[in-house]
């Protein structure tokens, strides 16, 4: 408990040198709800959205059904222990539902996000929630910051078309969470869907979200991965291997192999994937091995028309990029990190398990490899 203490007196330093206001309703902030302004979502429809856990996406519609809704959504910050590698490494998570990254959120452009977001007393932290794709008051973190036993309902108008970061940013202790495991992505897509460059329509079969996180779990002095008993026990470590840039892991979906193997994401030849991918601290490079980004939006943005044929793109740090590709050739397709230290030593592989017939015009084995019969 007291290094739990010591964790949390320490962010709160950190939080006065940030400058940044703890809560909405303490010191001189602006009036967050202003009188006398109509509520326009009076006589929306309010509509209850089914979360799911990544690398699944919600059900949604690509073309808006009618007009602007109020979409409610809860989620439930869980700080738990997972298991990150196949060596059995602990690691003290903290989460938006329960995963990692938290489950991706699906509107459209002009619908209204209303989240409940609740902070069992189970948990030890203050939580809140900063949407990239929200205007004002940091994201809503200002308006957000629950401690353990409350929750707190946010609203705002998705403006902004794209896939968006969300993350936690309690004051202090932001870069920590984040690493932690608290981000996930929200998709606001047009109300006429997704276009290329000449506003012919784009269609998805499926959609997949893949979370990038960059871990630091400290080591004993024998080079072994340490244990702990809680977050706030490993604050003080973590924070110092953080400092180092050097992440132990770096993993899609909270750990080494999430998405491999009998996990590997599914598809057929033939079906149009869209793939979203956050990463909420760092940079990274996603890669299709033997397939394409046949229209990516890089910066995730749908306002900007995407790029095409790309082989490998570029999501920065804080940001979800889109990638949308129609698999034409059945398999086991590597989706990866092309810094390959990461995706290979470090944990950043995913695998697209794609059924169907080959097609010997776009690929043949001319010959199987065998004795050298040419000189
Ligand atoms: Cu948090």
């Amino acid at each position: 408990m007291l290094s739990l203490r010591v964790a949390l007196c320490g962010a709160a330093a950190v939080a006065l040198l940030m400058a940044a206001p703890i809560r909405a309703d303490e010191g001189s902030n602006p009036t967050f709800n202003a009188k006398n302004q109509a509520d326009l979502t009076i006589g929306l429809p309010r509509v209850k959205a089914k979360l799911v856990a990544p690398p699944f996406v919600m059900e949604h519609d690509q073309i808006a059904k009618g007009g602007p809704k109020v979409v409610q959504f809860t989620m439930k910050i869980e700080e738990k222990e997972i298991v990150i590698d196949g060596e059995g490494t602990t690691f003290q998570a903290m989460t938006f539902d329960g995963s990692m990254p938290g489950p991706t959120m699906v509107v459209h452009e002009g619908d209204y996000v209303e989240l409940t977001l609740i902070n069992p007393d189970t948990n030890s932290m203050p939580h809140n929630i900063d949407f990239h794709s929200a205007t004002g008051a940091l994201g809503g973190a200002q308006l957000t910051l629950v401690n353990p036993g409350e929750q707190a309902a946010l609203r705002f108008k998705a403006t902004k078309v794209g896939a968006f970061v969300y993350h936690c940013a309690p004051p202090g202790m932001i870069p920590w969470h984040v690493v932690s495991g608290m981000s996930g992505t929200i998709m606001v897509l047009p109300r006429d869907g997704l276009k290329d460059e000449r506003g012919k329509p784009i269609r998805y079969d499926r959609a997949y979200t893949i979370g990038e996180f960059d871990l630091y779990v400290p080591k004993d002095a024998n080079g072994k991965y340490k244990d702990y008993e809680n977050a706030g026990d490993a604050y003080a470590d973590t924070v110092e291997v953080m400092r180092g840039l050097i992440p132990t892991h770096v993993v899609f979906n909270g750990a080494v192999g999430a998405l491999t193997g009998d996990k590997a994401l599914n598809a057929k030849v033939g079906e149009t994937v869209l793939f979203i991918h956050s990463t909420a601290n760092r940079d990274t490079r996603p890669h299709l091995i033997g397939g394409h980004g046949d229209y990516v939006w890089e910066r995730g943005k749908f306002a900007n028309a995407p790029d095409k044929g790309l082989e490998t793109w570029f999501v920065a740090g804080g940001s979800a990029g889109v990638a949308i590709y129609t698999f034409q050739q059945p398999g086991i397709y590597a989706y990866v990190n092309h810094n390959l230290i990461e995706a290979a030593e470090l944990g950043a592989t995913a695998h697209v398990k794609v059924e169907g017939h080959w097609n010997n015009d776009l690929m043949k084995q001319v010959t199987p490899p065998g004795p050298i019969t040419m000189n």
